[in-house]
């Protein structure tokens, strides 16, 4: 089909809106009832809210990596932060020729735009230099870099992780001048969104270099709620200590942890923990305020009837669980992101929710799907389309029985899968974790070396093998 017969008015858009470091636990359409997010919960009103989608690694860089090619992190040897010019293209030349989502759009008849952080660049940094990062220029016919201050913004500091030197690590809050908040990195992405929109609705010269003739493939990076935590002072107001509290630990919660899985709390007192939570929220609201105008946009330009919206994190993020914080591990909170698609088409099915797992590495297929080009797409992709979810949420015939997610570098890989009730990650050095969400929600008790779980377990190593012989078994 081609994607000119789509949509219910013509060509359908793509608006693909990336947060970084975002848990989905802090979202209130997944079961938060403290931080204000009523633009996101709005868009899972309007779409469709996926509770079970899985990154394939938890730091940005492979994140990113694997979602815009398709293709797992053990397939294209892209493990870690890696910040070269060119992502995966570069980085292991036997996938030089294999287009991104982006750049398979565009060899389509997308005009395809970036603003901001889609792949890896560091925050803050990255941002602070205005610089492209680990890009890959492929997948773009135009690109735009945000120069945001980050560390100079203007405004009061807070450090709640004094032991913790590194910007991009440590919990420090900036409560910035309500009135000074369009200094802010991702304010600017989201005005420069919308004067890419106004100018393809507005202004339809078939010379103008957005090609309003032509579909549109629009893909935003915002960068809160990733550290340093920064706000408007008027949304740090939303929250103290009355309305948020650390999650609960259990004495020695992490003696049943296998190293490579063991995560700090970053020398952080209960309080100052409860004082990075809350600046947490204050980000991540302001981040939603950002989604907010971007739809504004799309309904007052009339363009919503043929725009389909995804909104992901990169990956997830602890947030006091276990007395830990942050990425780089394969805790559920750090592997699980938020992933809601609002598609023209599927409106009956709006507000619904899908458990079956999912991962990111499905976005292209779904993206190519929703295009008309599913015919088209490179036969090396690794996910599967959504659209059947789209189609039918509850859906039981679903492709997948678990989310696999790595970490590690090359020589040391760590895998974890989660199913509908189990997640069971196995260690380089052959450590396990086994954790039962039907009676342990909050992964406290490692249940790998528990008799009665034996065959539960040797059938999850089985997925496990299926998971891993599927990415290191594809050749370009
Ligand atoms: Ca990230
Ligand atoms: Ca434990």
């Amino acid at each position: 089909m081609s994607p000119l017969v789509r949509g219910a008015d013509g060509p359908l858009n793509f608006l693909f809106i990336v947060s970084d470091d975002l848990s989905a636990t802090a979202l209130g359409t997944y079961g938060n009832e403290v931080c204000q997010t009523p633009n996101l919960d709005r868009l899972a009103e309007e779409g469709v809210r996926f509770d079970r989608a899985y990154c394939q690694y938890p730091v940005c860089g492979a994140s990113r990596a694997s979602f815009m090619s398709g293709l797992y992190p053990e397939t294209t040897g892209f493990l870690g932060n890696i910040k070269t010019l060119g992502s995966y293209r570069a980085v292991n030349e036997d996938f030089a020729e294999h287009p991104s989502i982006g750049g398979f759009l565009r060899r389509n008849g997308y005009v395809s735009a970036r603003v901001s952080k889609i792949y890896h660049m560091g925050v803050p940094g990255g941002i602070e230099a205005g610089e492209p990062g680990g890009d890959d220029p492929d997948s773009w016919d135009r690109a735009y870099d945000i120069w945001g201050p980050e560390t100079s913004s203007p405004g009061e500091f807070f450090n709640y992780s004094p032991q913790q030197k590194h910007w991009g690590s440590g919990f420090v809050a900036i409560e910035v001048p309500n009135d000074l908040s369009a200094t802010q990195a991702d304010e600017q992405a989201a005005t420069q969104v919308i004067g890419i929109l106004e100018n393809r609705a507005l202004h339809r010269n078939s010379t103008n270099f957005l090609k309003p003739g032509e579909p549109l493939f629009l893909a935003v990076g915002l960068v809160r709620p990733h550290v340093p935590l920064v706000a408007p002072k008027r949304l740090f107001e939303l929250y103290d200590k009355d309305n948020t509290a650390l999650p609960e630990v259990p004495e020695g919660d992490m003696d049943d942890v296998p190293k490579p899985n063991q995560k700090g709390g970053y020398g952080m007192t209960p309080e100052q923990g409860q004082q990075a939570l809350e600046a947490y929220y204050a980000s991540v609201t302001y981040m939603d305020e950002q989604v907010g105008r971007m739809l504004d946009a799309l309904d007052r330009l009339d363009m919503a009837d043929n725009t389909v919206v995804v909104f992901i994190s990169d990956h997830g993020w602890l947030l006091g669980e276990h007395g830990a914080w942050q990425k780089s591990n394969l805790f559920d909170p750090a592997c699980r992101v938020p992933l809601i698609i609002r598609a023209p088409g599927f409106e009956k099915n709006a507000g619904k929710s899908v458990q079956a797992p999912t991962e990111l590495v499905d976005l292209y297929p779904t993206f190519a799907d929703l295009a008309g080009l599913s015919d088209q797409a490179p036969d090396i992709l690794q996910g599967h389309s959504l659209v059947p979810l789209l189609a039918k949420p509850d859906r039981e015939d679903w492709v997948r029985e678990a989310g696999y997610t790595v970490m590690g570098n090359k020589k040391k890989v760590h895998r974890s899968i989660r199913t509908d009730q189990f997640r069971y990650s196995l260690y380089a050095e052959g450590e396990e974790e086994l954790y039962d969400h039907g009676n342990d929600p909050g992964e406290h008790t490692n249940e790998a070396g528990n008799p009665e779980y034996s065959s539960i377990k040797a059938d999850l190593e089985k997925e496990m093998e299926r998971a891993r012989a599927l990415s290191e078994t594809v050749q370009p």
